[in-house]
């Protein structure tokens, strides 16, 4: 016996992800309901070797329903979540809107798989940020050896992080560079994204951090530990998809780089890529449609006295998205529902 799943947002960049790797892994479902707001109703999906078509969100009665997987943004979320969620359908929630509740677990299976039985107190369970999910992959093996006091993060964030508008926006600017007759004005991104990076990523806030920003910082801390100091400078670069992040890291302990790469290796969810040659190492295009969270040039901080900095890119439509909300479905069927 397997489960009854509904996908909200089923047709949005992570919507669609999310069906493509509950097939991929083979997620037991028994039923399956794909839903849209009424804009996109009818447009067709495919999960596996099947087309489905989308049902009417604002219709929908979750009763009966074991999981829904939300990808609607926060302002949807907050109407149908506690919808779902009260008739016994638990939400694994992508937007931000639950992520600081403190009785929602906010949950990367790799890191802090136990704190989710939490998600019995609302029925919901929430998804990071793309931006932390990768980076807190890598930060928490080492954490456990050497205890981090402090990470400086410079992120390169991939347009696919502002959804099909971003993407379109990339690449319609791109293709009224050489043809300015086509021009195309910014509008989903503050200044001309192609041939161009912006450090700006969701709204500014009265510190002069960008959300985007804020968001790692207080999701590192709920998700790893509360006692870690985040900074971080978050910038859309003219990638379609992939996140990338330089990561700085202050240790209690002395780590050295050999050891970092040796935990890291064994870490789940990443995958060391490490040499010290011309292409030894991940860029974004590479990491597309991959589950892993790729790490690179790790090495020594000679500026202090336990430092390590190293390069971590990952799919942020998986990794940073529709994966680890599968994966946090896989870990409540695995621990608490126990159908599949
Ligand atoms: C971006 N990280 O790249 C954002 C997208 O809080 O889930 C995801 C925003 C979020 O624009």
């Amino acid at each position: 016996m397997g489960y009854k799943v509904v996908i909200a947002g089923a047709t949005g960049n992570v919507g669609r992800e999310m069906l493509n790797i509950l097939a991929e892994r083979q997620f037991p479902v028994d039923e399956i309901a794909v839903l849209a707001s009424r804009k996109s109703l009818g447009t067709e999906v495919s999960f596996g070797d099947k087309t489905l078509k989308t049902t009417d969100l604002d219709a929908f009665d979750f009763t009966g329903w074991d999981i829904a997987l939300f990808a609607i943004g926060s302002e949807a979320t907050k109407i149908y979540a506690p919808k779902a969620a009260k008739v016994g359908c638990v939400v694994i929630d992508n937007s931000s809107l639950y992520r600081y509740d403190p009785d929602v677990p906010l949950i990367v299976p790799e890191v802090n798989a136990d704190a989710i039985m939490g998600y019995s107190k609302k029925n919901i369970i929430a998804n990071p940020n793309c931006s932390t999910a990768q980076m807190v992959v890598a930060l928490k093996p080492l954490h456990d050896r050497a205890r981090i006091k402090r990470v400086v993060v410079s992120t390169y964030q991939s347009v696919s992080g502002a959804g099909k508008d971003g993407m379109d926006e990339l690449w319609n600017q791109t293709k009224s560079i050489y043809n300015p007759v086509d021009d195309k004005p910014a509008k989903t991104f503050t200044k001309q994204i192609a041939f161009n990076v912006i450090p700006h990523i969701d709204v500014f806030m009265d510190s002069g951090e960008t959300k985007e920003e804020w968001k790692m910082v207080a999701e590192t801390k709920k998700i790893v530990d509360p006692k870690i100091k985040v900074t971080a400078t978050c910038v859309r670069v003219p990638v379609f998809v992939g996140h990338s992040e330089a990561v700085n890291i202050e240790f209690e302990d002395f780590l050295d780089e050999d050891e970092a790469r040796e935990i890291l290796r064994e870490a789940p969810g990443v995958m060391v890529i490490d040499k010290r040659e011309d292409g030894g190492y991940v860029t974004p295009i590479e990491c597309v449609g991959d589950f892993a969270t790729f790490i690179s040039r790790v090495r020594q901080d000679s500026t202090i006295d336990n430092g390590i900095n190293l390069w971590c890119v990952s799919d942020n439509l998986r990794k940073g998205a529709a994966l680890n909300a599968v994966q946090i479905a896989e870990t409540l069927g695995n621990r608490v529902l126990k159908k599949g």
